[in-house]
């Protein structure tokens, strides 16, 4: 399997020579793709700094911040362009144990269309996540789970391996959500597609370099967006049946 990790970063430079380390360490035969939205701390540069020093590493500089899911838009197109077999997601900061990668990839060759590294299935776990962030984290699995009648027990979560049939399948073109959202969206969007999820046990550790780009305005950009999916849903189902009945 010919595999891209996909990782976006918005100032990321204390963490991202860490990550890389590990990463390329890990699993050195995949490829790695940075997809920089032109941070001002530099990490743009000092991923180019990387990429020249080791082929596997390539580099994605896109004009400004425009959020994870249109980054990772990017950069699976990039992928999907160049044949990788499967397409990874995984911070910048670590929280993602690049050793746990081979899990995903094990779960993929088994059969996964979409193995997720999962905090909430048991054996997953959090590291020095401060009880706020993981009430936060919580809620808004229970709330997109309820809403949109996701099996998924960590739908939310951003660590990744994809086949790339399955992105082919869902149609990356009409997917707009910006924040973390995004990740909601691509786990719903497979399981409608009668796509096999996998979720594999994780050790999620919370950052120990730079600064979360978590803001209000994505929380309520989820918020909003999932109400609206799930309400959208419903709806169709009931004019399906009405349809039927009539
Ligand atoms: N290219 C790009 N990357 C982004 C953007 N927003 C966030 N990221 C990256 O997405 C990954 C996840 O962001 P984090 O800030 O770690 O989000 P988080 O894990 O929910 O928050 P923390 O708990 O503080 O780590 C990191 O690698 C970020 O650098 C963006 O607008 N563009
Ligand atoms: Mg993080």
């Amino acid at each position: 399997m010919r595999v891209l990790t996909v990782i976006p970063t918005y100032n990321e430079r204390e963490s991202l020579p860490t990550v890389m380390r590990r990463l390329r360490q890990a699993v050195p035969e995949g490829h790695v793709l940075v997809v920089d939205d032109n941070s001002p701390d530099g990490t743009g540069r000092l991923a180019d700094g990387i990429a020249a020093a080791d082929a596997n590493v390539h580099v994605l500089h896109r004009a400004g911040k425009e959020g994870l899911g249109a980054a990772y838009i990017a950069g699976f197109r990039w992928g999907l362009e160049r044949d990788y077999d499967v397409l990874v997601e995984m911070d910048a900061d670590c929280s993602h144990q690049p050793e746990q990668l081979p899990l995903l990839l094990d779960a993929v060759e088994r059969g996964a269309d979409l193995a997720i590294g999962s905090r909430y299935v048991p054996g997953g776990r959090t590291v020095n996540w401060p009880l706020q962030r993981q009430l936060l984290s919580r809620g808004g699995n229970l709330y997109a789970r309820t809403l949109l009648g996701s099996r998924i027990n960590d739908i939310t979560a951003g660590y990744r391996a994809f086949r790339r049939e399955t992105l082919e399948r869902i149609g990356l073109d009409s997917v707009d959500s910006k924040g973390y959202c995004f990740q909601i969206d691509l786990g719903w969007r497979t399981e409608r597609a009668g796509l096999t999820v996998v979720e594999v046990p994780i050790t999620f550790v919370e950052r120990a370099e730079g600064v979360s780009k978590m803001s209000p305005d994505v929380t309520r950009e989820a918020v909003v967006r999932v109400a609206q999916w799930g309400l959208g849903a419903r709806a169709r189902t009931l004019a399906r049946k009405l349809g039927r009945a009539g």
